[in-house]
């Protein structure tokens, strides 16, 4: 069983969808393995987006990130992680597919609701940047 790490970003928390998305994560079929509430401080976001600190919108994917609480999780199912970037939708919520969480809770490019690993490597990086070997037993 393949691993991603997902998040409820935190305009969707602010909004009240997180009962929705995870209503969303069981009916389709996943596993959560992990789960907390976060608050991310500024540098905890930046160390997170990392890979992204060359980008103009670095500045403001950090700022929002850090803006509110969050839910960070683990999810397990077959091909996890194509499977939750395809209920997430298009990064752009007004690209996202119909049905998508983006397209149901995101608002726009930079506040689009939830995140997901886009490759087994960064999936591992990312459930190790938030869980432990613990928590997820
Ligand atoms: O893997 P994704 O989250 O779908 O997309 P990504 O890895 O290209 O970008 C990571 C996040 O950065 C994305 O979810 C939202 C934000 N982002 C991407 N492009 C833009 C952006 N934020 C702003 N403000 N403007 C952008 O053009």
């Amino acid at each position: 069983m393949e691993q991603t790490f997902a998040i409820i970003k935190p305009d969707a928390f602010a909004a009240g969808h997180a009962g929705k998305i995870l209503a969303r994560i069981y009916a389709e079929g996943f596993k959560v393995v992990g789960l907390k509430k976060l608050y991310l401080s500024k540098v905890e976001a930046e160390g997170f987006y990392y890979v992204h600190k060359e980008r103009p919108f670095f500045g403001e994917l950090t700022d929002f990130m850090s803006s509110g609480p969050c839910v960070v999780m683990v999810l397990e199912a077959e091909g996890a992680i194509k499977k939750w970037r395809d209920l997430m939708g298009a990064t752009n919520p007004a690209e996202a597919a119909e049905g998508t969480l983006r397209k149901e809770f995101g608002t726009s490019i930079g506040e689009n609701a939830t995140h997901g690993s886009d490759a087994p490597e960064t999936a591992a990086f990312e459930i190790g940047y938030f869980f432990s070997g613990l928590e997820l037993l």
